[in-house]
């Protein structure tokens, strides 16, 4: 049996447009993410975040299941074009509603981990190109600043942005996310841009506000597996490592980009120059934590020159309902190479969960077996890494509640609690009940069979 230090905190997390709806109530106007779920073909079944999980008025009723739950800490994110409807126009309304809720988490003793940029990027600011435009750094100024000015007495950790991998190249370069371009140099750009803005927004608020309060960045980090050893499988190896991991990873913790990829990228992009003298210092800013969101490792291998730089290879784990390998072991790889290439702040797992087929049973209860295991294997592991001194200061599950799962609309059942969504009642499933007894006792105790190591 392992036990989690006093220190150490249990959480849920959540994002502002996955689970807020009232898409057009207190002021909100569009973002991106409403412009493309409308747009036919992009997200599955049509789905959007208008209703979601009407967080927006039942806020109060989730922040008691989060009560229940027993949790110390709620990450979730703020909405942009709540904040600024339009540019240069600050909204009060919006800010109220954060206001309240943050209100809410106090009186019931949890701590509010508050993300500034969980993918909802204001129309307006899209109309200008978006985080193409490096004025969008100055936007997310704007924009942090009030928050920090209205919020940070309140808010326990701040961080600034979540998965700019997602938001730069998953939505810019591979197009799967909004606004669904398909351009390596704008991908390449947005990133740059958006690890700029959180390097200026950390500098603002320890030097303009002299906050105390701990801020860090959330990365996705997916290790990665050759399919064979061979010097081809290894070179995909190296671009899939590149592109998802080192081109983030690198800047923030090195102060620089990584060679290898730049030589790599050059191939498809000649001009660099919106990497100017200065910002990778910037970006290099010494932050409180580092925040790291888990789902699984990736397996690849070389698929000929003309392919870009690696292709997804098949591999026999088990897998989850979005198809991903079940990889605990790889968590704890991955959180030893961290230790010893990159940093030694604390980690905190910002996001760790899974989606799977669920079922609500007549009498309203969700046997999640599944789910339950793999969270099961992972907090074991986190355990594991604590034991071995590997300063994990946090799990946030993910998620509180079934949402909008982006491309996948409401297809795929992330939450520990189910969500009816034509009722917006929610439902307690086995994965929550397990969960509460855990944090409970602050111990792992694996019972599964199914669960080795
Ligand atoms: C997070 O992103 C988001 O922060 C959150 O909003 C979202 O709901 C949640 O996860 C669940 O998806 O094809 O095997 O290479 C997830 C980031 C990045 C995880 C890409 C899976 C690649 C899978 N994802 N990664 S694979």
């Amino acid at each position: 049996m392992s036990k989690f230090p006093k220190e150490f905190v249990f959480g849920t997390a959540t994002s502002s447009y996955q689970i807020e709806g009232a898409h057009d109530q207190g002021g909100r106007t569009p973002s991106i993410w409403d412009t493309f779920s409308k747009t036919p073909g992009k997200v599955w079944n049509g789905d959007h975040g208008d209703m979601a999980c009407d967080h927006y008025n039942r806020y109060k009723e989730d922040v008691q299941l989060i009560k229940e739950l027993g949790v110390e800490s709620y990450r979730f994110s703020i909405a942009w074009p709540r904040i600024f409807p339009e540019q240069g126009v600050y909204n009060e309304e919006g800010m109220n509603f954060y206001r309240s809720l943050i209100e809410e988490l106090k009186t019931a003793g949890i701590k509010p981990v508050v993300t500034l940029y969980h993918w909802d990027l204001p129309m307006w600011a899209y109309n200008q190109g978006g985080w193409v435009n490096r004025e969008s750094v100055n936007w997310f100024l704007e924009f942090a600043e009030v928050c920090f000015r209205e919020l940070d007495e309140h808010v326990d950790s701040w961080i600034t942005h979540n998965e700019p991998w997602c938001a730069s190249f998953l939505s810019y370069h591979l197009g799967h996310h909004a606004p669904g371009h398909r351009n390596i140099e704008e991908g390449l750009k947005a990133a740059h841009h958006i690890l700029l803005s959180h390097g200026k927004a950390v500098q603002m608020l320890k030097t303009q506000f002299k906050s105390s309060t701990p801020v860090g960045i959330t990365l996705n980090l997916t290790p990665v597996y050759g399919k064979t050893q061979s010097a081809n499988d290894m070179l995909a190896v190296n671009n899939a490592d590149g592109y998802t991991n080192r081109w983030f990873l690198d800047p923030i913790f090195k102060g620089a980009y990584p060679y290898d990829m730049m030589n790599v990228f050059s191939n498809y992009v000649h001009d660099f120059s919106f990497i100017q003298d200065g910002d990778v210092a910037t970006i290099a800013v010494k932050c409180d934590f580092f925040g790291i969101n888990y789902y699984n490792r990736s397996f690849v291998e070389y698929a000929g020159s003309e392919k870009f730089l690696f292709v997804d290879a098949h591999s026999d784990y088990e897998k989850t309902g979005m198809g991903w390998d079940v990889s605990p072991q790889e968590f704890k790889e991955l959180i030893y190479r961290l230790r010893v290439d990159y940093t030694d702040l604390p980690i905190i797992i910002t996001e760790n969960g899974a989606a799977y087929d669920d079922v609500l049973e007549a009498d309203g209860s969700v046997h999640d077996k599944e789910r339950t295991a793999f969270m099961e294997k992972h907090i074991k592991a986190v355990a594991e890494l604590e034991e071995e001194g590997m300063n994990i200061a946090g799990y946030y599950l993910w998620s509180l509640l079934d949402n909008f799962e982006w491309a996948f609309g409401y297809d795929k059942r992330f939450g520990i609690f189910y969500v009816d969504f034509d009722t917006q009642k929610r439902y307690w499933k086995d994965s929550a009940k397990r969960y509460r007894d855990i944090v409970a006792s602050r111990s792992i105790e694996v019972k599964s069979n199914s669960v080795t190591f």
